[in-house]
């Protein structure tokens, strides 16, 4: 098992939150509406009919949260900015009280030596942009840009950690594909635009925002995927899943192409070709690559065309693919538990950027707690997946990997998007009802580890 002494003195210890999730406090002090706002006061979108309007109360109990993060032995939080606080607009005039508040949290962060790691946006589009195209439309992009300045003008002398982005595939597949996040559209094979003007937004922001005082990057969500079998059916299934999954972001940001399969696969091949000039923004050089780790996933399917490339998907040119049950243990998300996958998919990227700087910027799961007659919280289920996937980060960097740090996702239980509270990622378990922060023995137990 693994031991805190086999890192290095420098690996980043961290945990990890997204504004919506955890802030509420949507009106306060001049914050616009987001497209989650709209979103979760949409009926039928929110599995459990609730809202991020309270969440966490992040906003107003930041100090306790941070305090708890460093007597865990954590040194880094990664939090989101919330461009609707800043811009509440999306464009136009900045918010002073919004930056004001990042200020606190990234100065509170300090004086407990924990280092501050900004997300500029976890899927918080601000509502008047999205009623002008949202992410379908390049424009977003540059307002992006502006927004990423006036964060990073105002806050670089505090923060000096940053990340554009978090999962564009979620943004854009979720979010205009299947419509299974904010703003839920169902653009079918279009919503391949919205990954262009997202991967955009994050090159015109590193332009616009990197100076050699700071570390920038994004950060993805990768997955291994592979073949259920080496039938050529299977295996052109797990190319195009890999495709859209990791190789549309990877390519673009790592070598300054796409790959010409997915486009192909999905009819946009001569759309993209127009937008060819902005490929050098997106491939800029980046200090380091967050991966947002969670489950492999392995894929069958029958060969040939796409079956229909305008029903809803968030797998454009991949909806005839079927993910297959290898049998792993699941978590209460249904996603297979398997810490190996960690090592793959880094080892991938690492082959393809031998020198670029590693973070897994986000790993943990779901499970349903059992809160004891004493009051402890016990997550065994938790702690055994922590265990199993710091373990394999220990074997990826005794093997030399330049990765430099681990977020766990999420110092808190808090809103799981359309799932609402209905699912608990939080090493550290709230009661909504109180507001009571609890850490549970998940968290018990990355004390010791840190600590002993
Ligand atoms: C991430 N998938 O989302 C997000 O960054 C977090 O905000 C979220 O709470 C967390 O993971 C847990 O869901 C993902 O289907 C959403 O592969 C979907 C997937 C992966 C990550």
């Amino acid at each position: 098992m693994a031991n805190r002494t086999d890192f290095p003195p420098g690996f980043v210890w961290g945990a990890a939150t997204a504004a919506y999730q955890v802030e509420g406090a949507v009106t306060a002090d001049g914050r616009g509406p987001s497209i989650w706002d709209t979103y979760a006061h949409t009926p039928g979108r929110i599995a459990d009919g609730s809202t991020g309007d309270v969440a966490d109360d992040h906003y107003r109990l930041f100090a306790e949260d941070i305090r708890l993060l460093a007597d865990l032995g954590l040194k880094a939080y990664r939090f989101s900015i919330a461009w609707p606080r800043i811009i509440p607009a999306g464009s136009g005039p900045t918010n002073a009280p919004g930056l004001a508040f990042y200020r606190r949290l990234a100065e509170t962060c300090l004086q407990h030596g924990v280092t501050p790691f900004a997300t500029l946006y976890h899927w918080d589009l601000p509502q008047p942009l999205e009623d002008a195209g949202g992410w379908m439309v390049r424009d977003t992009a540059e307002r992006f840009r502006d927004y990423a300045a006036v964060a990073h003008d105002g806050l670089s002398d505090v923060i000096t950690h940053w990340m554009t982005l978090n999962e564009p595939w979620c943004s854009a597949l979720n979010g205009y594909g299947d419509g299974a996040l904010a703003p839920g559209r169902n653009e079918g094979v279009n919503a391949l635009k919205a990954v262009h003007h997202l991967l955009l937004a994050h090159g015109l922001a590193l332009e616009a925002i990197r100076s050699p005082e700071g570390s920038y990057g994004i950060a993805l969500n990768l997955a291994p995927v592979r073949a259920a079998s080496d039938s050529p059916a299977d295996r052109d299934a797990a190319r195009r899943v890999d495709g859209l999954q990791n190789r549309l972001f990877l390519e673009p940001i790592l070598f300054g192409k796409y790959p010409a399969d997915v486009l192909d696969d999905t009819g946009m091949t001569a759309w993209f070709a127009e937008q060819e000039d902005d490929l050098p923004l997106i491939s800029a050089p980046l200090d380091y690559l967050g991966v947002n780790y969670y489950f492999p996933t392995t894929v069958a399917g029958p060969d040939g065309p796409v079956s229909d490339p305008s029903k809803p998907s968030a797998q454009p040119g991949s909806e005839n693919v079927v993910a297959v049950d290898t049998g792993l243990p699941r978590t209460q998300m249904g996603w297979p538990i398997q810490a190996g996958g960690l090592r793959d998919i880094l080892v991938t990227i690492n082959e393809q950027a031998p020198s670029l700087p590693l973070y897994i910027t986000e790993n943990g799961s779901a499970f349903p707690d059992s809160v004891t007659a004493d009051g402890t919280i016990e997550d065994d289920d938790r702690q055994r997946y922590l265990e199993q996937h710091i373990e394999v980060v220990r074997q990826i960097v005794a093997d030399g990997l330049p990765l430099m740090g681990y977020f766990v996702w999420s110092l808190l239980d808090n809103f799981e998007w359309a799932l609402g509270f209905s699912r608990r990622f939080g090493i550290v378990h709230v009661d909504y009802a109180t507001q009571t922060r609890t850490v549970k023995d998940s968290g018990r137990w990355l004390q010791r580890f840190l600590t002993q």
